[in-house]
């Protein structure tokens, strides 16, 4: 690899003198003009990636999911669609972060020296992006660092994360026994589409479905698949809200799921009947939250957690439906941010087991692998359904001995299908709950009443130092700074069922506290007692 020639295109993207970078949860997320270089030298570090791992392909997806429109972000996709590998954070963070250009290209061969990457054997990087404008630039940096290090590169342009997630492990599982699917963005939605129709077993959707597409790239996404889609197959009528990304300033602006999810509102711009069924994607469509307005009572959201135990809830009947409930282990992965009722509903209503994660999803889909089917999603509606590989044998393999259990099996392995195996995928996730709604012939407020919320309250918190505190127990509990715990500790002990953590947010300045007790009053003022230690201790 030509050293001078990796050299002369780092000079085009330099990055912002004095900034430290670091590989988060979210890959690299910050203001768009700081991230230049950043995506260059993201561009050599999957050039790497790809090389180590035998020149399958690596994804890179530029984005910055709920952010504002002037924000953007760049991570990497391992092979199967996952999130990198953790180690390769690390050497993400170093590479970003070297001074100079000089230095740069140093550490680039001192890499691939370390971890004994034949720099002549060939790489592939793909890459896509979402709908802010930022991106055009950002994919040049990218390519530029691709063609220095003479990596075969094609770009995707426009997708949603999940989309991106999909090609990578179609890419790479082309022709083999595990062919992921087709390698094209039609593929994803004929898959998705063929899906819907085989796990509908012949039942129709009622009501009409409204969606709110947060102004980013799930609009013009899902108005694609509906292309796809014959509505006289399903009964499915949808009804896209939110679609404008021709005015980027609009993006996430007052509408999408992190806004409804922590205002608890619809969004700003839409007005839903009463009854109606809602739901709101964010800007890059990887979260998913549904919601209606109740003549009475107002609106009612139904967030992650509530995904996560209608789908566990579904999936269980139908193992044990199809007579499976012996090989194929189900078990739900949360992290602290799930309302505590749904943890209590799943383990002794549904009886099945739960297990905490830190946050961020690379932590959940990691667990969720050691299930048979595992069900992952955090509060915020990021979540999926993974089904092992000893699932599909045994789908496969068992005769039916009933129409009932025929249809189980044929269930079961159409949501395999339909659910997004790689991340969470709202438009994959949405589809799964408009299926399991239609099995069920539930609504929105039937599917509501399978438990009660804890009232909650999420505040953030700004504070001198987040890095002073760090925790322990799946983030539950502060091990620094000293004291700061046994002090949360008391507080929460004055109230009934009550809960709250406080932690630093991997994405951004400030440390995040949750609570939840047995009343809304009690919920808020316990927040804020606990937001007040943490600031106390916060330097
Ligand atoms: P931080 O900022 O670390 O709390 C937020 C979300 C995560 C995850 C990441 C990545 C909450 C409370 N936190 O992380 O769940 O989605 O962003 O986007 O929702
Ligand atoms: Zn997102």
């Amino acid at each position: 690899m030509d050293r001078d020639l990796i050299l002369s295109a780092s000079k085009k993207h330099d990055i912002v003198p004095g900034k430290v970078y670091k590989y988060g949860t979210a890959g690299f997320r910050m203001s768009a003009d700081l991230l230049d270089g950043v995506t260059f030298r993201v561009g050599l570090l999957s050039a790497l990636r790809s090389r180590k791992l035998n020149g399958q392909a690596i994804g890179v997806m530029i984005t910055a999911s709920h952010n504002p429109a002037v924000d953007n972000g760049v991570k990497i996709v391992d092979p199967m669609g996952d999130m990198l590998e953790q180690e390769w954070e690390a050497h993400a963070t170093n590479l970003v972060n070297a001074p100079s250009h000089d230095e740069l290209v140093d550490y680039f061969h001192k890499l691939a020296e370390t971890l004994k990457i034949d720099l002549s054997a060939p790489g592939k990087v793909i890459a896509g992006r979402d709908t802010r404008p930022s991106g055009k630039t950002l994919v040049t940096a990218l390519s530029d660092a691709l063609a220095a290090t003479n990596t075969t590169y094609v770009d995707y342009k426009i997708l949603t994360t999940p989309q991106l997630h999909y090609l990578t492990r179609c890419v790479n599982t082309e022709g083999t026994p595990g062919a992921y699917g087709e390698v094209s963005e039609t593929g994803y939605y004929n898959k998705l589409i063929q899906a819907f129709y085989r796990a509908l077993r012949g039942r129709t959707i009622s009501g009409k479905l409204s969606v709110d597409c947060a102004n980013g790239v799930g609009g013009p996404k899902l108005n694609e698949l509906l292309k796809h889609h014959d509505p006289s197959k399903t009964g499915l009528e949808v009804k896209v809200y939110n679609d404008d990304v021709l005015r980027p300033e609009v993006l996430n602006l007052d509408c999408g799921a992190d806004f409804v999810k922590t205002r608890q509102r619809a969004p700003v711009s839409v007005k839903p009947a009463p009854g109606e069924r809602w739901c709101s994607l964010d800007g890059d469509a990887d979260r998913l939250i549904y919601y209606w307005v109740d003549p009475e009572t107002g609106f009612f959201m139904l967030d992650g957690d509530r995904i996560a135990t209608l789908a566990a809830s579904f999936i269980a009947d139908l193992i044990r439906t199809a007579d499976l409930q012996d090989n194929v282990r189900i078990g739900v992965v949360q992290t602290a941010y799930a309302n505590g009722s749904s943890t209590k509903y799943v383990e002794q209503h549904l009886q099945i087991p739960v297990v905490f994660t830190p946050t961020g999803v690379k932590h959940l889909h990691h667990a969720a692998c050691s299930y048979d089917i595992g069900v992952y999603f955090e509060a915020n509606g990021h979540g999926t359904v993974l089904f092992s590989q000893n699932t599909w044998a045994e789908v496969k393999r068992k005769e039916p001995q009933s129409p009932a259990q025929k249809d189980a099996l044929e269930t079961l392995s159409a949501l395999g299908d339909l659910i997004n195996q790689t991340v969470g995928d709202a438009i994959s996730d949405m589809l799964m709950v408009e299926v399991i709604l239609a099995h069920k012939g539930w609504s929105l407020r039937d599917w509501a009443m399978t438990y009660q919320d804890l009232p909650n309250r999420l505040v953030r918190v700004e504070v001198g130092n987040k890095d002073l505190f760090q925790t322990t127990d799946a983030e539950r509990k502060l091990s620094q700074p000293e004291h700061c715990q046994d002090d949360i500790d008391k507080v929460v002990k004055k109230y009934t069922n009550a809960r709250s953590f406080a932690r630093a947010s991997g994405t951004e300045n400030a440390c995040r506290v949750y609570a939840e007790a047995a009343t809304r009053s009690e919920a808020d003022e316990l927040a804020n007692k606990v937001a007040a230690i943490v600031k106390a201790y916060g330097g």
